[in-house]
């Protein structure tokens, strides 16, 4: 039952530890008191046998930078790999261990991390995730891993980060809300901007959203948001979510199917009035 993640890195640190840190905050933190996700974190010098600890060295072919050592990627993976993976102690005492599970690599070359990958990443039970530093992990062990279970090298956006440690915390948190139980709003997951779930705003982004007080600072709410008609306010949320998306992600328009008043809207560069729907 669950999700259990192996973490390895040379900086465990960023991670927390038992009782703080990313891993117990918020959703993830009560996902882990739970049990419905559980976290090893391994310090990858632990399998630097050298006196320094070397998991570095240069890259052949010259270039800038350093490579990380696939000897020392190979022992810590064969390492985590063989030991159990079940983290929860009910899994643990009746001798279930999480299969093989994924190893997924985080690298700014990598298919990008989308809510899609996420969703399948919530279905797992065992993550292992690889966090490389320098310019990156000799390229064998991926190689390597690939004839052993299945591997995915991932990137979470086009800009360069100085190691796989954040990346790995933005895909534990999008994992993380998707699993049984974590959400407080059962329904919020459907609804997502990237959610799939077919509904109206399937595929945009969404628009702007309010709270009390009805007047903060001279900024009304919306009028159409406090009449209770639950069509036209559908129907305004979708035209806000397409100017959205039109400014903000013009290459989401094209996928998508639009009708002659998602047009109207577009081209009006405002919702359309609510008078004109057809009811
Ligand atoms: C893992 C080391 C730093 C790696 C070489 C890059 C031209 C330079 C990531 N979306 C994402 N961005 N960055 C990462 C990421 C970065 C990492 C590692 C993930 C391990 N680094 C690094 C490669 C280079 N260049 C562009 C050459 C720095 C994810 N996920």
């Amino acid at each position: 039952m669950g999700l259990n993640i192996d973490i390895v890195t040379i900086f465990p640190e960023y991670f927390g530890d038992e009782t703080s840190g990313p891993l117990r905050t918020s959703l993830i933190g009560k996902a882990a008191a739970r049990g419905d996700i559980g976290f090893q974190i391994h310090d990858l010098r632990r399998w630097a046998l050298d006196v320094h600890h070397t998991v570095d060295d240069v890259p052949f072919g010259g270039g800038p930078g350093m490579v990380m050592k696939p000897d020392v990627w190979g022992a810590a993976l064969d390492e985590v790999l063989a030991a159990d993976g079940a983290v929860d102690s009910a899994d643990a005492a009746a001798g279930r261990s999480a299969d093989s599970g994924r190893l997924v690599v985080p690298t700014p070359s990598g298919v990008p991390f989308t809510q899609a990958v996420a969703t399948r990443y919530a279905a797992q039970s065992r993550l292992i995730f690889a966090c490389g530093r320098y310019e990156g992990i000799d390229g064998r062990v991926v190689d390597h891993m690939r004839q052993r279970m299945p591997v995915d090298e991932i990137s979470v956006g086009d800009y360069v980060l100085a190691g796989g440690e954040a990346a790995v915390l933005v895909m534990i948190e999008a994992v993380g809300r998707l699993l049984p139980g974590v959400l407080g709003n059962a329904s919020s997951a459907d609804d997502d901007s990237f959610g799939g779930a077919g509904g109206s705003m399937t595929g945009l982004l969404e628009g702007p959203v309010y709270t009390r007080p009805r007047t903060w600072r001279g900024h009304e709410v919306p009028e159409i948001l406090l009449s209770g008609n639950h069509a036209a306010i559908a129907r305004w949320r979708r035209d806000m979510a397409l100017r959205r998306t039109a400014a903000h992600r013009p290459d989401l328009l094209t996928a998508l199917e639009l009708d002659a008043r998602d047009r109207q809207v577009l081209a009006a560069g405002f919702p359309v009035s609510g008078k004109d729907m057809a009811h």
